[in-house]
């Protein structure tokens, strides 16, 4: 009896380590750099949605030049379970859509998949392992024109998602542990 109560704690514990938890939701810090972009309300896609921000075009719609922006998350932001990244817009519409490409350094992209003003959260699934540092928005759509508000993502980026060799030696002795007990009482 003890000894079972004992491997379900450890079950327990290996299965909070393994997934990261889903936090509030993380907002872009900085803005790193834009182009063709028109401000409207604050002008503001860091932090939490404010109703202002950018609309990815040069002028209304139909934007002469799709617009693109790049936003900063110093912690990274990570992969955890269903949707990880999300773009907050105003006065939603399924044909304000974008693409977005995920980044490390700021210099290699890679692209995560589209989102349109109402479906507007995505899924990285295992299509980008590390830090997600930077985000890159650009615009899909050559008639209308996705209102940026605010830009996040739902998970930390935790180095230990992937099991460390370390934590695996503690795991592996604490069932060493159990079997010593159990040969010990038999
Ligand atoms: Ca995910
Ligand atoms: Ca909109
Ligand atoms: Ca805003």
């Amino acid at each position: 009896m003890k000894k079972n109560a004992c491997f379900c704690l450890l079950m327990i514990l290996g299965l909070i380590w393994i997934s990261p938890a889903q936090a509030t939701p993380i907002y872009a810090d900085s803005l790193v750099a834009s182009s063709f972009v028109t401000s409207f309300g604050s002008g503001d896609v860091t932090g939490a949605p404010d109703g202002g921000g950018l609309f990815l075009g040069d002028d209304f719609d139909p934007p002469t030049n799709p617009g693109s922006i790049t936003v900063g998350f110093s912690g990274g932001l990570g992969d955890g379970a269903g949707d990880d990244i999300f773009v907050v817009d105003v006065a939603s519409s399924v044909n304000e859509t974008a693409n977005i490409y995920a980044s490390t350094d700021n210099i290699s992209f890679t692209f995560l998949g589209m989102v349109n003003a109402v479906a507007n959260s995505l899924d990285i699934n295992g299509l980008f392992s590390g830090a997600i540092n930077y985000l890159r928005i650009d615009n899909a759509s050559t008639e209308v024109s996705i209102d940026i508000d605010a830009v996040g993502g739902y998970y930390a980026y935790e180095p230990r998602d992937v099991p460390e060799p370390a934590s695996i030696l503690i795991m592996l002795a604490g069932l060493l542990g159990i079997g010593v007990s159990r040969i010990k009482k038999s």
